[in-house]
């Protein structure tokens, strides 16, 4: 199924064309019908000469409706743009194209319609020059009358080249479901309509209602006035949800996927439109079926920070417009660059922040926001519209690599300050350590800790200080360093581990001491390896292959991919896209 809007001046034929296409009538009110205007959304459907199905959303033209068209076509990706032949261009026309475009919509047709009553020439040269200047660019246009049917197969024929055209939505997209209308059905509770943009709903899926954070459960799904079992997007959908009353829900609110979406009230964006100086104060931001009142900040020239009234379920690279109602006048398009931005409580943050965001886009970047974040949730970041590739460091923290690294070196002098200041005590206990690297969890703590440092018992001790090992094991571990005195990353092969008597239980030992590093599941280095191994690796010409990093380091692909890739996790080495490494902090402690 798809899903188009339509959008155009105030009598310009909207609703006739909607019912003389879909025999359906979308003005659902007797106001409506008794006004001959149309007030709110509304609803009809259609099936193509393709057999494509395609569902209409129609919205008033008149400028006190505005709010409602914005309702309608804020999730709807595809438009049906309608000017009389008669009247031409109009103030509403321009209006709803300015929102279009502030949205970003790229993909519509335009239809001159009442073209029994005028020549539609005029009408679609002016509207085609003014659709082609906005994201909509060249649209094909269509004559028709809704009075005398005429040209309307056309444009059933331009409608299936349209959709034949729109990119396939994503099935597997986190459910957001934007809610245009609620009601109650008698022994049904309360059914909830919106445009399903991506994603799959299925009976029986739980979500949450973003305004509350509430649970509910969807009890029944309609689609064009048939019950399924699953709709995916595009389509209309009605929602019957169990565990929620009526009156919790309303249009602006939406429905998503559990523990997939930040609600946020604090928004970072990028205004296309009137200079972020010339804003008002005060607007209203129109995203999805949302119309929220916001306070502007401005932060650079074009961008600033947006205050929400009530806080919404927005991603990295949302589209929304912002409206002066007062003007009556978009005054831009916003993308959302940031939905946990910091807060700019310090001098000059303003502009400091102002800075950072002249180089963001809206476009997911992952390491970007690592960068800048330097320590965040995978989840969280997931649930900014942040694709994760990144292997979490601890738990589901995801740590920036030169983050980690200062970190290790914050934890190395610590220990070492510590072991100076209180020579007696045994390492400094981890709670401590949590607590001077500002760390959020005890986790993250643990996984800094590498060779030469070792965790015993709740505090981090520097392994080389005490071995508590059996002495058969010292022993072994002696030959070993003997072993290896001129080329540390030859690590011993199967045969002299077992010759030393190093099994795995041994080898464990070993290096739960820090008597040994573990490399891999049967590759063994001494302490201080990593470091060494850094420090030689700092000598090449940067970046360096796999091959030149193992012949730099006289050893084998056996210890020299698990060596570098453990680097990489401590973030003394950075993997480039071609694969090649190159050195990241200056090593300590070389050995
Ligand atoms: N002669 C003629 N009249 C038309 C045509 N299309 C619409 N009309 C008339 O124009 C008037 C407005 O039509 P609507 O379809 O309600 O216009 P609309 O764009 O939906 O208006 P709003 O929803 O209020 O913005 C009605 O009286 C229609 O009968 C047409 O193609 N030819
Ligand atoms: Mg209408």
């Amino acid at each position: 199924m798809h899903v188009i809007a339509t959008a155009g001046h105030v009598d310009h034929g909207k609703s006739t064309l909607v019912r003389a296409l879909t025999g359906m009538e979308p003005d659902r009110w007797a106001e409506e019908r008794r006004r001959g205007m149309t007030i709110d959304l509304g609803f009809a459907w259609t099936t193509l000469p393709s057999g494509r199905q395609l569902a209409f959303v129609d919205v008033p033209g008149h400028e006190r409706f505005v709010p409602n068209m914005l309702a309608g076509v804020g999730p709807v990706p595809t438009v049906l743009f309608v000017v009389a032949a008669d009247e031409g261009w109009m103030p509403q026309s321009a209006e709803h194209l300015a929102a279009l475009d502030a949205l970003e919509v790229r993909h519509g047709l335009l239809v001159v319609t009442r073209s029994d009553l005028a020549d539609p020439a005029p009408a679609r040269a002016q509207a085609g020059k003014e659709i082609a200047a906005t994201s909509l660019g060249e649209v094909e246009a269509v004559a028709v009358s809704g009075a005398t049917g005429a040209g309307l197969d056309a444009l059933r024929s331009a409608l299936d080249r349209l959709l034949a055209t729109l990119p396939a939505p994503d099935a597997q997209a986190d459910v957001r479901l934007w809610i245009d209308r609620s009601f109650t059905v008698k022994g049904s509770g309360s059914v909830v309509t919106g445009t399903l943009a991506a994603g799959t709903m299925r009976a029986g899926d739980q979500l949450v209602l973003a305004g509350t954070g509430a649970r509910v459960r969807i009890r029944g799904l309609q689609s064009l006035g048939e019950t399924v079992p699953t709709v995916g997007a595009v389509a209309r959908v009605a929602v019957n949800l169990r565990g929620v009353h009526r009156d919790e829900l309303g249009r602006g609110d939406a429905l998503v996927t559990p523990g997939r979406f930040l609600t946020t009230d604090r928004l970072d964006v990028r205004v296309h439109g009137d200079p972020v100086a010339d804003l008002p104060r005060e607007a209203l931001l129109h995203v999805g079926s949302a119309a929220i009142p916001v306070r502007i900040r401005p932060l650079g020239a074009d961008t600033a920070r947006l205050t929400l009234a009530t806080p919404l379920p927005l991603r990295i690279g949302d589209r929304a417009l912002l409206r002066d109602p007062g003007r009556h006048h978009v005054a831009g398009g916003v993308r959302v660059l940031d939905v946990r931005p910091p807060p700019l409580a310090r001098r000059g943050a303003a502009r400091a922040r102002a800075g950072v965001l002249t180089g963001m886009d809206g476009r997911p970047d992952e390491s970007g926001e690592l960068a800048r974040r330097r320590l965040v949730r995978r989840g969280d970041m997931a649930a900014m519209g942040v694709p994760v590739t990144a292997v979490p460091t601890a738990g589901d923290w995801l740590v920036d690599p030169t983050y980690l690294a200062e970190l290790r070196q914050s934890l190395d002098r610590l220990v070492a300050a510590h072991a100076a200041a209180h020579p007696l005590e045994d390492g400094v206990p981890l709670e401590v350590v949590r607590h001077r690297l500002g760390l959020p969890d005890r986790a993250l703590v643990e996984a800094l800790v590498a060779a030469p440092l070792a965790l015993r018992e709740g505090r981090i001790v520097s392994a080389g200080d005490r071995l508590d090992l059996p002495p058969a094991i010292a022993q072994a571990v002696q030959q070993l360093a003997h072993d290896l005195a001129d080329s540390p990353f030859t690590a011993p092969e199967a045969g002299r581990l077992a010759e030393l008597g190093l099994g795995s239980g041994e080898l464990a030992a070993a290096v739960r001491a820090g008597a040994l590093v573990r490399v891999a599941d049967a590759v063994v280095l001494l302490p201080g390896a990593e470091q060494a191994a850094a420090a030689r690796l700092a000598d090449l010409p940067q970046p360096f292959t796999l091959s030149q990093a193992r012949q730099a380091l006289g050893t084998t692909r056996r210890v020299a991919v698990p060596l570098l890739e453990l680097l990489d996790r401590q973030g003394r080495t950075a993997r480039l896209p071609d694969d090649r490494r190159t050195v990241r902090a200056p090593a300590t402690n070389t050995s």
